[in-house]
């Protein structure tokens, strides 16, 4: 049986997921948005490259959840980005409400579903999904650590003139600029980063100018962009997370998940690692933290705690 995906957004992400997932042959694809016409467009666009990249894949647009029926996989970029004269507090209200929509659309047409939710503020807005819609926790997880790393792990890369997967490295805590770089466990073909700088291969002053860059990423890539924030790193890194799901690989990646006492911290959405595989989060992971990168974490969490106690006040719940 070939795997049913479904992206609710159409949008920048939306779309590249689509045709990443045709171009993979990853599974059948229902793209659904509330602009009914971008989601048949951008589906109608892809299917018609399939005789030149020969995938044989049903991809579908609609603005009507009963499409999703029975997904395995729903990934969830739907919503607004910040505009100027918005401020975050409005982007959160927004967002929020189109995330109520989404989990409510899920609960009904596609409950067993390993649900990805990319939509910022992204801590929060995997809460309100997985709350919303009921579904168990493991099953619910936002991406935001797979593009960090990533992105962590080019730059390293670059800098030691190495190919990026031969990097290992992965960031922490919230999406954005509290994010932890655990710098510590990064390593190239098996050797640390701080046996690098005592081998003079790197610098201790370029490996902090890494982190600071991997946490203004985003930034970066919109400054250049004028409009709108990336889109294919995003859109990769959610399909690694739906791989490893479909394929039950046990891969280990950083995700922001409903952490249960883990960490010192319960009931908040936050990036760890963990294990993907046929249950969704089989495992996660809690790494040693020293006195730093304890304190960052904390950082990192109490934002998102004051963030979900603000939303929880605009919202009114
Ligand atoms: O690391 C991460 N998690 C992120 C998050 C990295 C990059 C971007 N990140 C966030 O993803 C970004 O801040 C946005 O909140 C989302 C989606 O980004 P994208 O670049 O795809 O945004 P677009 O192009 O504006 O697309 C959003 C689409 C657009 O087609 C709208 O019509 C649609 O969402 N939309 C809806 N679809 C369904 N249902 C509702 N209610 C809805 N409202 C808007």
């Amino acid at each position: 049986m070939k795997n049913k995906i479904a992206l609710i957004g159409a949008g920048n992400i939306g779309g590249t997921m689509a045709h990443l997932i045709a171009l993979k042959k990853m599974g059948d694809v229902v793209i659904f948005d509330v602009n009914e016409g971008v989601a048949k467009g951008k589906a109608l666009d892809i299917a018609q490259s399939s005789a030149i990249e020969h995938f044989d894949l049903s991809i579908k647009g609609t603005s009507n959840y009963a499409d999703i029926k029975d997904a395995d996989v729903v990934i969830v970029s739907a919503g607004f980005a910040r505009k100027p004269g918005m401020s975050r507090d409005d982007l959160l209200v927004k967002n929020a409400g189109v995330m109520k929509e989404v989990a409510e659309g899920i609960r009904q047409y596609a409950p067993n579903a390993f649900v990805i939710v990319i939509t910022n503020p992204l801590d929060l807005m995997v809460a309100e999904v997985q709350e919303k819609s009921g579904l168990p926790a493991n099953k619910v997880v936002g991406m935001a650590g797979v593009l960090d790393s990533s992105r962590l792990r080019l730059f390293l890369a670059e800098a030691l003139n190495v190919v990026p997967d031969e990097v290992n490295a992965f960031v922490l805590g919230g999406h954005g600029d509290t994010m932890v770089s655990m710098i510590r466990y990064a390593s190239v073909g098996g050797v640390s980063i701080q046996e690098l700088i005592d081998m003079g291969r790197i610098t201790k002053e370029q490996v902090d100018q890494i982190i600071a860059r991997t946490a203004d990423g985003g930034a970066e890539v919109v400054k250049l962009l004028q409009t709108g924030s990336a889109f294919f790193t995003p859109a990769s890194s959610a399909l690694l997370m739906a791989e490893a799901y479909l394929r039950d690989s046990k891969r280990v990646l950083p995700c922001s998940v409903k952490l249960n006492g883990e960490y010192g911290y319960k009931d908040i959405y936050v990036g760890v690692p963990v294990v993907i595989g046929k249950n969704g989060v089989e495992q996660i992971i809690e790494v040693h933290m020293n006195n730093e990168e304890k304190e960052k974490f904390q950082i990192s969490c109490g934002k998102i705690l004051e963030m979900k106690k603000q939303a929880a006040q605009i919202l009114g719940k």
